[in-house]
């Protein structure tokens, strides 16, 4: 494990061609090393100084000046790490910042661990584990919807609904403790009512958080938007003219895209991420079929499905490809849109139309367009619908959204030890046995937060992070 107890540093920003960079400096010995590297110019110590508190200076390199620099000044315990800590912001060239780290090891202080400021923050008893994910997650945070989860979640109000989980599974087990203390008959029963009900309404609960993995993931890594239709009826044309790049191969030979093919896109604010498939036809050439099987696993996958389909094939064609596409997505879950493509071709118009009943019919939830990708055509149109239909899948600003997969598989874990209890408590299972589930339940849970996460899951989760984190 990494010793937490010397002092480090490391650069808090990025190499490049901001007018500062920040070099940060946390441990015992941060504040006495900092004096070795800084002369103030007030000509007092940086030792001496207050917490919170500014100081101009300089950094010379043996005799020769190296940099002016600005030095705030951080004490033990008020600091993000709890430690005594200096952050020295100099003239961001990388020469500077360079020789300034060198410095500062010739000193004393040792590079940091990626993440390590923000574990000897958790150690300290900063931040619990969730809170401490959410600082990675606050940074890489690229839209709104991604912000106000990891907002959610570095301000504590996770963190506080998996406590009050936790006490949840104490006051059961201890109605649990009851059943096993007094025969059956004692047992008032009022108090296996309100076990149940408890059993029940944090199983409920467990169950809402996992169920909303699928979304959090997808504002946190982009909204799986799967571009699937028959071969030619201009997908890969489609994905290009949305990412404004030739990212795809396009030819007016069927079967051209034969893997997938994936990009990100950022839209108003969303982060949208486009897989383009293979055309869907019956073949009986191999790779092609494999090619079609991972189009049908990636419409089955997405959030939005846009089906392509191409008015010069004629109606039976258009309706044969939704049918298809329908046959492997769920409209509970999914949304679809369909683009009827080629519209600068004559007659496509009533295409549009006809194929707008259509999906009346099915569903009216489903969205039909009328786009030409070659030429631009609707796709503004295109993006406002899939911002639409994302935005209407996010829930009040209050929910909370599992955004993190370690979440995600602990709440699995522990809702599966609750089952697991539901059902001994059904088959009136020896108490002492069931005991064993809510311990287990009780584990999972607490290990979202870190209140009993061993040391090895720390590291990992913390060596996610970058240096100077
Ligand atoms: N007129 C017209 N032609 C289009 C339009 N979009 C695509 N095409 C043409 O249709 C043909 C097929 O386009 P692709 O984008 O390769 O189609 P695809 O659906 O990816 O095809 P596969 O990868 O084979 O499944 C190409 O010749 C495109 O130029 C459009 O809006 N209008
Ligand atoms: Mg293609």
């Amino acid at each position: 494990m990494t010793d937490l107890s010397d002092t480090i540093c490391a650069p808090a920003t990025v190499p490049g061609t901001g007018a500062i960079s920040i070099v940060r400096v946390s441990g015992p010995d941060a504040l006495h090393i900092a004096d070795s590297v800084v002369t103030l110019g007030s000509g007092k110590k940086i030792s001496d100084s207050k917490g919170y508190s500014l100081h101009r200076g300089t950094v010379s390199d043996g005799y020769d000046f190296l940099d002016d620099v600005l030095v705030s000044v951080f004490r033990a315990p008020h600091s993000y790490t709890g430690e005594d800590g200096v952050e020295i912001s100099c003239h961001a060239s990388s020469y500077i910042v360079q020789r300034l780290l060198q410095l500062l090891i010739a000193q004393g202080a040792r590079m940091a661990e990626p993440g390590e400021f923000t574990r000897r923050a958790f150690t300290a008893g900063k931040l619990d584990l969730a809170e401490a994910e959410a600082v990675a997650d606050l940074i890489a945070s690229e839209n709104a919807a991604a912000h106000r989860i990891a907002v959610h979640q570095l301000r504590g109000g996770y963190s506080d609904e998996m406590r009050q989980m936790r006490q949840r599974l104490v006051e059961i087990a201890s109605l649990m403790e009851l059943e096993l203390d007094f025969s059956e008959e004692e047992v008032e029963f009022a108090d296996r009512v309100e076990l149940r009900r408890l059993i029940t309404e944090l199983s409920a609960h467990i169950g809402r958080l996992t169920a909303s993995f699928r979304l959090g993931n997808a504002i946190r890594n982009g909204v799986p938007v799967t571009i699937a239709g028959a071969v030619n009826s201009g997908k890969s044309t489609l994905l290009n003219a949305l990412l404004g790049e030739d990212r795809a191969i396009v030819s007016d030979i069927a079967g051209t895209t034969r893997d997938t093919v994936e990009d990100c896109l950022n839209i108003g604010g969303t982060l949208f991420r486009f897989i383009d498939t293979a055309g869907i036809r019956e073949t009986g050439e191999e790779i092609e079929r494999q090619g079609i099987n991972r189009s049908f696993s990636k419409i089955s996958g997405a959030d939005i499905v846009l089906c392509v389909v191409d008015p010069g094939t004629g109606p039976q064609e258009m309706k044969d490809s939704v049918r298809t596409v329908l046959a492997h997505c769920s409209l509970q879950e999914q949304k679809l849109v369909i683009l009827v493509n080629k519209t600068d071709l004559e007659g496509a118009e009533g295409m549009v139309r006809f194929m707008r009943s259509f999906a009346a019919e099915i569903d009216p939830a489903i969205v039909t367009l009328g786009i030409s990708a070659k030429y631009g055509k609707g796709l503004d149109q295109l993006r406002e619908t899939l911002l639409k239909l994302q935005e209407s899948r996010i829930p009040a600003a209050q929910t909370t959204l599992v955004s993190n997969a370690r979440h995600y598989e602990a709440l699995l874990h522990a809702g599966e030890a609750l089952g697991r209890l539901q059902d001994a408590l059904e088959r009136r299972i020896p108490t002492d046995l069931a005991a064993q589930d809510i311990r287990e339940a009780s584990w999972w849970i607490g290990s979202v937060t870190g209140e009993i996460t061993p040391d090895d899951i720390l590291s990992t989760i913390f060596e996610r992070f970058c240096i100077g984190k």
